[in-house]
């Protein structure tokens, strides 16, 4: 899969996708990262890539010329190629949509500065607005980051093939269970014995219901999107029974957020 990044800070770019998991996926050729630098689209002088806004007002608007020679460069390469634009005006980013994303071959991102890009730029080139999440940050080139790093991850070979089971269907939109390694005793808190029972059906269920308890009270919402078995459904009825006692291992969030929700099931 080739990712294609537009923007004024290339630099920002080295380091993160030459680390770990990503840096071997590049070495292996399963992903192709370039940056280009809408700067060396200017054709004026003084390489002007922003200019301030009509109408007035703060802060500067980068200029449309530029980027569209820049992604007119990269269509005459790749007609097929799939523009996104980072923005927190965007469509709210998912797994779901890095699944989608990651069936495209070629991906344009186009990171702003500034107080964004002219809005002809978003008219005329991007086929889909996507933002990170609602902050505000000092540019599109993280929220770029955040994509290409979730869509690579679910790409064929760039994990290994035991961690593929990661995205397994069977635990989809729930939070995860707990991970335990050794000691077996860190300062008197002990690894659920269950785990060393090497009884695998009693530690898969084990692991379902805690996922689905750390799903109800951390992230209720998502239980609206999950897929629960009729087996997932007795365990959620144990866990909404037994109200939860605090094992040592629950927040004082948690405890609070249970305590406020102990009388409502979840929807769905
Ligand atoms: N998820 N930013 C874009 C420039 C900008 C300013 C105003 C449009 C209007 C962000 C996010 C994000 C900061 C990227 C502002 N664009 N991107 N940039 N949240 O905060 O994706």
């Amino acid at each position: 899969m080739k990712f294609d990044i537009l923007t004024l800070f290339p630099d920002m770019f080295s380091s993160p996708f030459q680390e770990s998991i990503l840096g071997k996926a590049i070495e292996k050729g399963l992903i192709q990262i370039r940056t280009i630098n809408i700067r060396d689209f200017t054709t004026d002088k003084h390489h002007v890539v922003d200019d301030t806004p009509y109408g007035g007002g703060q802060g500067m608007v980068m200029k449309v010329e530029p980027i569209a020679r820049a992604m007119e460069w990269i269509k005459s390469q790749e007609p097929s190629a799939w523009t996104i634009y980072l923005t927190p005006q965007g469509k709210p980013f998912n797994q779901e949509i890095a699944r989608d994303l990651s069936s495209k071959s070629h991906l344009v991102l186009l990171c702003g500065r500034y107080e964004g890009v002219d809005e002809r730029v978003r008219e005329l080139f991007a086929d889909e607005e996507i933002s990170i999440g609602d902050y505000v940050l000092t540019g599109g080139e993280l929220a770029a980051m955040v994509i290409i790093d979730a869509v690579s991850r679910l790409l064929p070979g760039v994990l290994g093939s035991d961690r593929s089971a990661e995205e397994d269907s069977f635990f989809r939109s729930l939070l995860e269970y707990p991970q335990y390694t050794r000691p077996f005793n860190f300062r008197g808190s002990e690894v659920p014995e269950v785990l060393l029972s090497g009884n695998h059906s009693a530690i898969s269920l084990w692991r379902r219901k805690e996922a689905l308890q750390r799903t109800w009270i951390r992230r209720p919402d998502l239980l609206t999107k999950a897929h629960l078995s009729s087996e997932d459904k007795k365990l959620m009825e144990e866990i909404l029974q037994n109200n939860p006692k605090d094992d040592g291992r629950l927040r004082m969030t948690d405890k609070e957020f249970l305590e406020k929700n102990a009388q409502k099931k979840p929807k769905g």
